[in-house]
Parts: C-alpha cells; structure tokens; sequence
C-alpha cells in the first residue's frame, strides 16, 4: 500500500479534500503541519510555486490542489471508466470546486463569527441553484446515490466537501427539500472510508488560533 507526506497547515483549508481522497483510496499518510514563519521559509523552495499543499507521494513531490486528488483519483480509479464518465466527473468536479471557492478564504475575512452569516444566502437559501443543479445530476443517475456510475469518484467526494461544511455550519436544515442531497450524505456515510474520515481524519472548523497561526506563517496582515 502506498503511503505519502502531506505538507499544510493543521486545518481544512485546500487540503481536507486532499485527506478526503487520499482516505478514500485507502493511502496511509503522514501530515507535516505549518506552525511557524522560519519552518515554511525553509520548505519554500521545495515547493514548485512556493505554495501549500504538497503532496509526496511515490518519490514525487505535488503541488496543486488539482493537481494531487486528480493524481490521487487516476491512480486509484476514482476518476470513471471511460471518457464519458471522466468528462462527466471534471465538470462536476470543476462545478463544486467554484462553489467551495467562494467560502474558502471566509474566515480570513470576515470576522470567525460572522462566516455562517456570510455564507448563509449561497448555502441556506431555498432556491440555491448549487444544490437545485446538484439534485437534479444526482436523480437522473438513477437510484445508485453517486453523481457518476455506479460507485464513488472524485465527482462525489468533492460534493461531499460542500455537504459536509453546510452541515456543520447550518445543520440538517441545510437539506431541506434537497432530498437527493440527503441522500447522497447517506450513501456516502454507510462507505467504508466516511468512518475513518469523519472520525479520525477531518479537521475541526477554523478556530480564532488557527486562522491567527495561518497569517502569522504566511505573514498575511
Ligand atoms: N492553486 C493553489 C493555491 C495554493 C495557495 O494559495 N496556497 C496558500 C495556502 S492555502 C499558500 O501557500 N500561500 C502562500 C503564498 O502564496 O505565498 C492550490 O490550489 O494548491
């Protein structure tokens, strides 16, 4: 089994669908995380554009968020059975990554308390043309509970970074009448990989100490 070196900061951030995935294959890992200035400037030239996340994975060094689950995906088939379903999945992929985008920096802002407001017209509303459009894949795939095929691909993982953050900031409420999204979250939750995932891997929601430790590194004002 392959095992790898993950190199960003002790929070979500660009790298939790990273772990998500690298969970997902079944990839052992070990993660180095930023906690000063000085430590970061000493990794920086290894890093291809100067950026976290690194991946290390097979004696070769990743940089790009993309570019590592993409990686991950080809080489543990997450990434579909022919070149339907692989055009399919980019576009789904490429649809929840913008939506994502939109919330990444949040935190670092706004004020910490004032996120889930920020975030509550994208995510709560009841005409959110996210999870309308989302719906609407999920129930022309049929029955399976995945965006793609029959069986989970990248696609589903990085919609389940979406739910899982509606989840945590707005509860169940976020899925009402989004019934195929309610579903989707279960489907994923009975695999096997969720547990692990949700229990041992995810990390918490940005704290005050973290989004502080983040700027403090990367010397951010
Ligand atoms: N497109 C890149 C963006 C990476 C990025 O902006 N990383 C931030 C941390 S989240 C960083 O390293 N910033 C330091 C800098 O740009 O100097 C990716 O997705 O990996």
């Amino acid at each position: 089994m392959a095992s790898a070196k993950l190199f960003y900061f002790d929070g979500r951030g660009r790298a939790e669908l990273i772990r998500m995935v690298l969970t997902a294959c079944g990839v052992k890992y070990s993660e180095t995380c930023m906690s000063s200035k000085e430590q970061f400037l000493e990794l920086r030239p290894s890093l291809l554009f100067g950026q976290l996340p690194l991946l290390e994975i097979d004696n070769v060094k990743i940089v790009q968020t993309n570019a590592i689950v993409r990686h991950l995906a080809r080489t543990h088939k997450l990434d579909g059975k022919d070149e339907k379903e692989k055009t399919l999945i980019d576009q789904y992929y490429e649809g929840s990554r913008d939506f994502l985008a939109s919330f990444m920096g949040a935190g670092f802002m706004v004020a910490l308390e004032k996120v889930a407001e920020h975030a509550k017209p994208a995510l709560l509303n009841s005409d959110c043309n996210f999870k309308i459009t989302y719906c609407k894949v999920l129930k022309e795939n049929g029955s399976s509970g995945y965006l793609v095929g029959s069986t989970m691909t990248l696609a589903d993982l990085s919609l389940l970074e979406v739910v899982l953050m509606a989840g945590d900031y707005y509860g169940e409420a976020a899925f009402d009448s989004y019934p195929e999204l309610k579903k989707f979250k279960e489907t994923q939750s009975k695999l096997n990989f969720y547990n692990d995932y949700f229990h041992n891997i995810r990390k918490p929601m940005n704290s005050h100490e973290y989004v502080t430790k983040v700027k403090e590194v990367l010397s951010m004002k």
